[in-house]
């Protein structure tokens, strides 16, 4: 029988594309935990007859040790995101960034499962003097939401050492990509731009538009987080999941305006509190060591992104 595979955070935009990655991968049984607090099932039909689904939440440990039974790997990309959310109102986060967090691994632990993904955020890094981000460097956290997540790598770290738990903590870059939720204002940025685009409204840039992100396809993380989970000899890592390259926001509004053949001059408001200004990851590691190689240039993830959105109805 072929292993059992379990995504937290299963129904939403990342965590949906591993889980149709998985399956296109070769993957039998997959399940799916998910409190669709911001996910959709909607963003797994096409795959649903191949899913488990559990609308459960990660903090209830006596659902997770029983979905959990059997897994070999987990990938928990559950969270509630967003720098700012996390300062606008910081206990939902705090407690399931954190709290729920410390109850995967638990159940994970408790369920004998082999390895445990981890979806961390490049955030932690907060802004360093030198790009592009390397694992090495100290991190400095500027919101809750970058501590929330980092805790989450230390608690993985020590389920490792202590425990025994196989862990990979990936940092994820900025992702971007379809099915990528725009409808909050805590919505990621690409998104946000998609909506505008096809709207034919101008989006507002937070500061000057000139900090910079590596925004990284949807696709090449969820393939990263499959060789996270395949490789033999790096639990208690944490490796960083990103493109490689940077672009500023004024940068990118540019091409999508360019793509769409229209003239959008975006407005500009003040900068937003816990924002790093740059970000662009190193991914040596995970290149030579997981074998990651992202497919998606940003032009390419553009304009996949740019059609779905088109079809879809946002
Ligand atoms: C952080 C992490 C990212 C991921 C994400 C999850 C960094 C560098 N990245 O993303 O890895 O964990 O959190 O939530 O910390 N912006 C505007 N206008 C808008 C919306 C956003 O200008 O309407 C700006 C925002 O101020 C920021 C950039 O766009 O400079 C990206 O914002 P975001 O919310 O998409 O993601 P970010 O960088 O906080």
């Amino acid at each position: 029988m072929k292993p059992k595979f379990v995504v937290t955070g299963g129904a939403g935009f990342i965590g949906s594309a591993l889980v149709r990655t998985l399956l296109a991968e070769g993957a039998g049984r997959v399940a799916v935990v998910d409190n669709l607090a911001s996910g959709h099932l909607a963003n797994l039909e096409q795959v649903q007859d191949h899913v488990e689904t559990h609308v459960t939440d990660i903090r209830d440990y006596d659902e997770l040790r029983e979905i959990f039974t059997g897994a070999q790997f987990i990938w928990h990309l559950a969270a509630i995101p967003s720098v700012p959310r996390s300062i606008a109102d910081p206990v939902p986060s705090h407690d399931v960034n954190i709290n729920g967090t410390f109850n995967v691994l638990r159940a994970a632990h408790d369920a004998k499962v082999e390895r445990v993904v981890y979806a961390a955020s490049s955030s932690a890094y907060g802004d360093t003097e030198v790009l592009p981000k390397i694992e090495s460097m100290t991190p400095h956290p500027k919101s809750p939401y970058a501590l929330q997540k980092l805790v989450g790598e230390y608690y993985c770290n020590l389920f490792t050492e202590n425990f025994g738990l196989e862990t990979v903590a990936l940092r994820f870059f900025n992702v971007y990509g379809p099915r990528q939720d725009p409808s909050s204002p805590y919505s990621g940025v690409l998104s946000l731009f998609m909506k505008h685009l096809l709207a034919r409204t101008s989006p507002t840039l937070f500061g000057d538009g000139n900090q910079s992100r590596d925004f990284t396809y949807v696709e090449d993380v969820a393939m990263l987080c499959l060789k996270a989970a395949r490789t033999p000899g790096v639990a208690g890592r944490m490796y960083n999941a990103g493109n490689g390259g940077r672009y500023t926001l004024n940068e990118i509004w540019a091409m999508l305006q360019q793509m769409e053949g229209v003239s959008l001059p975006p407005l500009y408001g003040p900068p937003r509190a816990g924002d790093v200004r740059d970000s662009q990851a190193d991914t040596t590691a995970a290149a030579t060591e997981l074998g990651h190689a992202p497919r998606f240039t940003m032009e390419q993830g553009l304009r996949s992104t740019l059609a779905w959105y088109r079809n879809a109805t946002v």
